[in-house]
């Protein structure tokens, strides 16, 4: 596997190859005839498990013991969002709430609380680390990110997640100061990445983005969005807000924000 550069049209290119030579250049207009729909979806799926091959060798963040968990977690940036529909949706528990994915999907859904708590979970005890200079140890428990991305089915121009959350930081009346993040699909199927409802065994406070944040456990703490609203599959991102791929990173950070 060694020498292999992670490239969604390059596996596509040989997926497609190995399938009898059919090329998916122009695969929006091929993506109209039915028989040719059989066929993509093939390749979807085989991209998926290439991607899969390919994580394989990536490491995973690391992951402590329940005696670990800091007995303080500082909650940062937006505490309280101060969206109408966010705030009335709060007032119900969230009982209406409804998680939005969408964009260059093929089935493009909403999940309710419900129906998220509903699949498979993962819980993570990892360490959260902000640029303004303080660490803590937390547990995160939600759905991965893998799965919701499989059951809407990313089509194959897709390249980035971008997470639309429900705060805005500097309220600004044009939506500007509203917070969002973007990550590749490399970090969106990897298995710590993780749609978390619940911290330390409780359901998310508002404080800690409640109802539902990003886990996307080996970069820093302004990519774990919180109040994430809307998930979005995206070619690129650079017409959104400030074009850099997040509220911070319009703001001078880095997008990638390795630990
Ligand atoms: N929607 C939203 N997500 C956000 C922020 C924010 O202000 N709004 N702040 C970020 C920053 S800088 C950090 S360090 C973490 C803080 O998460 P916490 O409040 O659970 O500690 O959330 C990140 N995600
Ligand atoms: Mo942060």
């Amino acid at each position: 596997m060694s020498g292999l550069v992670f490239s969604r049209r390059g596996l596509i290119g040989a997926a497609s190859a190995g399938l009898g030579g059919l090329a998916l250049s122009g695969c929006d207009r091929l993506t109209q005839a039915p028989s040719v729909d059989h066929f993509v979806r093939g390749a979807q799926g085989l991209t998926l498990s290439a991607q899969r091959l390919l994580l394989a060798g990536q490491p995973l963040a690391r992951e402590f013991a329940a005696k670990d968990i800091s007995p303080v977690f500082k909650a940062n940036g937006s505490t309280m969002p101060n969206d109408d529909a966010y705030l009335a949706s709060m007032d119900g528990n969230f009982a209406d709430w409804k998680l939005q994915i969408d964009g260059l999907v093929a089935a493009p859904r909403a999940f309710s609380l419900a129906d998220l708590k509903a699949l498979p979970s993962r819980t993570q005890i990892t360490r959260h680390d902000c640029v303004e200079g303080w660490s803590a140890i937390g547990g995160w428990t939600g759905v991965q990110l893998h799965r919701l991305l499989s059951m809407v089915q990313v089509l194959p121009k897709a390249r980035f997640v971008v997470f639309h959350c429900a705060d805005d930081l500097d309220d600004s009346l044009d939506g500007s100061g509203q917070y969002y993040e973007s990550i590749d699909l490399f970090d969106a199927f990897h298995p710590q990445t993780i749609l978390a409802y619940a911290m330390n065994g409780s359901p998310l406070t508002v404080a800690h983005g409640a109802p539902l944040r990003l886990r996307v456990e080996r970069q820093l703490g302004y990519k774990q969005a919180k109040y994430v609203m809307r998930v979005e599959l995206v070619e690129r991102f650079d017409h959104f807000k400030g074009g850099q791929g997040g509220y911070w990173e319009d703001r001078g950070y880095e997008w990638y924000g390795g630990i």
